[in-house]
């Protein structure tokens, strides 16, 4: 059986890796139709070695498609992916819009993929975050063996999690300092993000967390389904392009060694330990995440300074894993069992 897929936001960081991931796992797509905005309606892109027009969201007609592959932005989903249920189109969607909603599912493939049946609730499935989902693939085999009680987590995220315009400006940056030219004001961060580091990502909220942090223990808990989880996450942006990383830190109800967790980890589907404790035995987010589909882990380690602390280390590709492989991966799950 073969599907009519949309991709909409199909010229950004993550509706274009969308469209090569569908290539790539070779989905059974009978018509593709990325969609964009109407600076981009009528442009060209190729999609299994043939031409095929970009449409304008605005004026597509969505009982065309059995899929919709959302990445536009929040206030796009909000206004285009009830339109499209509506018509018949089951949602994936990679915004925060509906993530919290309770009759809307919030899935990772390896980790809660029955929920996934929920989707006849409003016919939208949300993907989760791509610093949750690289942290939340890794917990998964831990708690299911000694239950995580709380978790403290500091991320180093990648420009490509802002989008294309955060790409061109850490590279844009980066070129003029190194010739020695003053950099333009900047526009996709508050401050200079080449050589640099901001302790912000997304909006300040009343706690003085930034939604991005709030989101990982929104999204951590509702994925789990462990709503009394404590989470305690600082989230920042690095001039890296692809590839978050995160040190996180447990504390779990039972006991849970190094040994025990790299053997669980190892085990764990769709993650790679890489941990020799020498010079360069750990993953990172450029030599090993970046193009590739598994959530890395290194540093296992247990935590000196608590008796059932638990530390490591996690990269992935955040465009990928993070946010076009997770859906795409949803949208197999889907076809598989449901559609
Ligand atoms: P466009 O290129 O036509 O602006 P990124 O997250 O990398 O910045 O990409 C955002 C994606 O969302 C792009 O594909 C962009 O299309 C799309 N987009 C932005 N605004 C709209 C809109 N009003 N309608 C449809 N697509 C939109
Ligand atoms: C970032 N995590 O790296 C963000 C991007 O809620 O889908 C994804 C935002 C989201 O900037």
């Amino acid at each position: 059986k073969e599907y009519d897929v949309a991709v909409v936001g199909a010229t950004g960081a993550v509706g274009e890796t969308m469209l090569s991931i569908l290539e790539q796992r070779n989905f059974p797509i009978r018509n593709i139709y990325p969609l964009a905005s109407e600076r981009s309606a009528g442009k060209k892109i190729q999609f299994r070695g043939r031409n095929v027009t970009i449409q304008n969201l605005a004026e597509f007609d969505f009982s065309q498609v059995q899929i919709g592959l959302f990445s536009a932005g929040g206030s796009i989903s909000e206004e285009f992916a009830p339109k499209a249920a509506e018509a018949g189109c089951v949602v994936i969607d990679n915004t925060s819009h509906f993530r919290q909603a309770e009759n809307v599912p919030l899935v990772i493939p390896e980790v809660n993929a029955e929920r996934i049946a929920d989707y006849r609730n409003r016919g939208i499935i949300a993907n989760p975050n791509c610093s949750t989902i690289q942290m939340v693939v890794a917990l998964k085999p831990l708690h299911d063996f000694a239950t995580l009680e709380r978790i403290n987590v500091a991320t180093y995220q990648a420009v490509s999690g802002s989008g294309a315009s955060a790409i061109r400006e850490l590279a844009d940056q980066s070129a003029r300092l190194l010739n020695g030219q003053e950099i333009q004001k900047p526009e996709a961060y508050p401050k200079q993000i080449a050589f640099n580091a901001l302790p912000h990502i997304d909006v300040f909220l009343d706690n003085g967390y930034t939604k991005e942090e709030m989101k990982m223990v929104w999204e951590t808990q509702k994925i789990l389904g462990e709503p009394d989880i404590r989470i305690n996450p600082t989230a920042a942006r690095v001039p890296v392009f692809f590839g978050h990383s995160e040190a996180v830190h447990i504390e779990t109800r039972d006991k849970l060694t190094a040994a025990k967790a790299t053997e669980l980890l190892r085990a764990a589907p769709g993650v790679s330990v890489l941990d020799t404790r020498e010079a360069g035995g750990y993953a990172t987010a450029v030599t090993e995440a970046a193009n590739t589909d598994d959530v890395y882990v290194s540093r296992i380690r247990e935590d000196i300074s608590h008796d059932n602390g638990l530390d490591f280390w996690v990269v992935a590709d955040n465009v990928r894993k993070g946010a076009a492989l997770n859906s795409v991966q949803i949208a197999e799950k889907l076809i598989e069992t449901y559609l």
